[in-house]
């Protein structure tokens, strides 16, 4: 048993969450994540405040035990979003993608744990002047947007500038990861690209076989000239995208017009061709559908074990 101040401030077996993943992390998943002892999170992502409603209440229904909403700060209806985690009585939030600070105003008077993902120190420095409960300090191995640091610079650094206590996230999908995280200083972990080929998780199956079928190589980062760099698989649209951003001709709507609505493309209809499939460069790790539980408990035993087995290299 791995008991952290994590598992403590929340109320939940295991110290590991399932990353909130835009048209990816819905209730079913969630729920199963929380069933399992994790912590399940919804991805509010750029949908409205009715679909959040509604995620929320089907995930109520599956889970008496604790689960997140993340709230991608990016997303045209954050303000109706974060109205209705606080309406909704949400035990946990997490963000990404900005800063959360003016929301957290709101949510953590109202008795909300808020764990913000943080791709710096100075930003893990403000939340938790703000009110976070723990911070995610999430490295660029992971998938969706990134920031520069990589997991194995960025965890020990956040580690050391805060009090609170830090998940770490990016490139994190068997117990291995999990135990180096915790030799990095974290107290905890989120996994997103794993759970991409959890059972319960509802994606097209093109995408749980993109993953299945991953090398390490297979992921690149496109979105820099647009200041928001993202990790999806190298596809036709990546391809695409990624010569538009060296073409000085090309304008940056131009390039935001092959993204819109890429996710979805990916995630629903398994578009090959012009689906954004997000996922992290730990994809090639992930060799089988399995039942969520049984991904919580893999990781989270081999973590154990590996640790309990320490010691063998200072004897
Ligand atoms: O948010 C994520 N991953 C995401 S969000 C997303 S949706 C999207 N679609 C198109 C373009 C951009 C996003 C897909 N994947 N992970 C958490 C995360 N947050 N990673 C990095 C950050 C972050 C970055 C900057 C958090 C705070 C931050 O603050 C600085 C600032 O200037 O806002």
């Amino acid at each position: 048993m791995m008991e952290t101040r994590v598992t403590q401030a929340l109320g939940i077996r295991y110290p590991l969450f399932q990353g909130g993943m835009a048209w990816v992390s819905e209730a079913i998943l969630a729920s199963a994540v929380s069933n399992a002892g994790g912590l399940g999170i919804i991805s509010a992502m750029n949908l409205d405040a009715d679909y959040l409603r509604g995620q929320i209440r089907a995930c109520r229904e599956r889970t008496d035990k604790p689960f997140g909403v993340n709230v991608m700060l990016m997303s045209p209806h954050v303000e109706e979003v974060a109205q209705v985690v606080l309406e909704e009585k949400v035990p946990v939030v997490t963000t990404g993608a900005g800063l959360p600070g003016k929301y957290m105003k709101n949510w953590v008077p109202a008795g909300i744990k808020v764990v913000p993902v943080v791709p710096s120190t100075a930003i893990a420095r403000r939340v938790e002047r703000e009110g976070a409960v723990a911070v995610i300090a999430e490295g660029c191995e992971s998938g969706g947007h990134v920031g520069e640091l990589t997991t194995m610079a960025l965890v020990p650094q956040v580690v050391d500038a805060v009090q609170i206590p830090v998940l770490a996230a990016g490139g994190i999908a068997d117990g291995r990861g999990v135990a180096a995280a915790f030799m990095l200083g974290a107290e905890g972990v989120q996994v997103g690209t794993r759970f991409l080929c959890a059972e319960e998780c509802q994606i097209h199956i093109n995408y749980k076989e993109k993953v299945l079928k991953a090398r390490d190589i297979d992921t690149g980062v496109t979105g820099r000239r647009l200041g928001h760099p993202v990790r999806a698989f190298k596809t036709p649209l990546t391809r695409r995208m990624a010569e538009m951003e060296y073409d000085s001709t090309v304008s940056n709507e131009e390039i935001e017009k092959l993204g819109t609505g890429a996710m979805r493309k990916a995630a629903i209809d398994g578009n090959l061709e012009e689906g954004s499939f997000m996922a992290g460069q730990i994809a090639a790790l992930v060799k089988k559908i399995q039942p969520a539980s049984e991904i919580v408990q893999e990781m989270m035993q081999g973590a154990e074990r590996l640790l309990s087995e320490a010691g063998k290299w200072v004897r």
